[in-house]
């Protein structure tokens, strides 16, 4: 935020936390918006989100030290709450802000690990902005970010044209059973929660290989109580991550996993419950804007290759209300989520070139 105040852009805080700066144009035109999210996971690294914000802002200076006004206005954003690693779902506010979720039930989600709410972290933090939520009037969305993934390095491409962003579905099953004394307590009369966690992961891998295309499942997390040795599992809660490019192949793979898990825990005496965290159906990006990215990438001498998303983006909740379009660059071993995550500085100036020159673009039209 004082990056943008530094650079002269008017802030907005809006009551979910999202911060909109704008560098005023010649005209009263609906503004060209880029920007991504400055919130990691855990144990992420610099560049997810963070790169698309600073390259946004680097946009700006450019401009600014070449003393250019553009026809539309450019807006820089970054939006709350896009990992959702703390609370669901992710890509929180921007879904907020594009009319996907009501304000108050997100104000409402309480956190994983300590149970405060949205609400009251916003207030802890300063931003729980006064700026009503509403569906933004942009004209445009282009959102700049790392690949996250190994296909630009092994192909040896420069710039991601990205076409799109896959399904995402999130869901938490609790499984609740009866701890007892694991040296006592014949197999054939256990209610192992621990047990009916462990092998619906165990089906969900072999769901994925069974699937095969480009189908994932994650379980990334994974709380067996009481947690200790010698004790059957009374409570078992995980998480299920499934993603696909295949909307419809996305809803069979979740039909399939939720109608395992009942089935073993009622085979068990267990009993289950899930929570649905998110449910996003893969999101095609405006074609114009798209090659747009293309061809910029191509007038730079950069070579390119048209791609879906793999990760979530708060570009799939923009493209609901405008065209919208992202330039990925590599990501060195495709890592990411990760502290190692890393793109060389030469990589990072050439997808802001990129994005300086969609934008200028953009922001020309009438
Ligand atoms: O989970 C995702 O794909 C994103 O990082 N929120
Ligand atoms: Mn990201
Ligand atoms: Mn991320």
């Amino acid at each position: 935020v004082a990056h943008m105040q530094a650079l002269g852009m008017s802030v907005q805080v809006d009551a979910i936390g999202n911060v909109v700066a704008t560098y005023a144009g010649n005209e009263a035109l609906p503004p060209v918006m880029t920007g991504s999210h400055i919130d990691t996971v855990r144990t992420g690294g610099l560049y997810d989100g963070n790169y698309g914000v600073m390259a946004g802002l680097e946009v700006v200076a450019t401009l600014r030290d070449a003393g250019l006004r553009t026809r539309r206005p450019i807006q820089v954003a970054f939006f709350s709450n896009e990992e959702g690693a703390r609370f669901q779902p992710d890509m929180m506010g921007s879904l907020v802000l594009v009319g996907g979720m009501p304000l108050q039930e997100a104000l409402a989600v309480k956190a994983v690990d300590n149970g405060a709410t949205v609400s009251e972290e916003l207030q802890r933090i300063g931003y729980a902005g006064k700026a009503p939520v509403g569906a933004p009037q942009v004209d445009c969305f282009v959102e700049l970010h790392i690949e996250q993934g190994p296909v630009l390095e092994q192909q040896g491409m420069q710039i991601g044209v990205v076409e799109g962003v896959q399904g995402i579905c999130w869901m938490e099953f609790s499984f609740d059973g009866t701890s007892n004394h694991a040296g006592t307590t014949p197999m054939a009369l256990r209610h192992d929660a621990g047990v009916c966690a462990m092998r619906t992961a165990a089906f969900i891998a072999e769901l994925v290989a069974r699937y095969g295309g480009r189908q994932l499942g994650t379980v990334g997390a994974l709380q067996l109580k009481p947690n200790l040795i010698n004790v059957i599992p009374a409570q078992a809660v995980m998480t299920v991550d499934l993603r696909n490019t295949d909307g419809a192949l996305l809803q069979q793979a979740q039909a399939e996993v939720l109608a395992f898990a009942r089935q073993l825990a009622a085979e068990q005496g267990v009993r289950f419950s899930h929570r649905q965290l998110a449910d996003f159906a893969p999101v095609a990006f405006d074609a114009a804007l798209v090659t747009s990215v293309e061809r910029h990438a191509q007038a730079q001498g950069l070579s390119t290759l048209r791609m879906p998303s793999g990760a979530g983006h708060d570009a799939q909740m923009l493209a609901r209300v405008c065209s919208t379009a992202m330039v990925f660059v590599p990501s060195a071993g495709g890592l990411s989520h990760n502290v190692r995550e890393h793109t060389d500085a030469e990589q990072l100036v050439q997808g802001a070139n990129v994005l300086l020159q969609v934008l200028l673009e953009q922001a020309q039209r009438a």
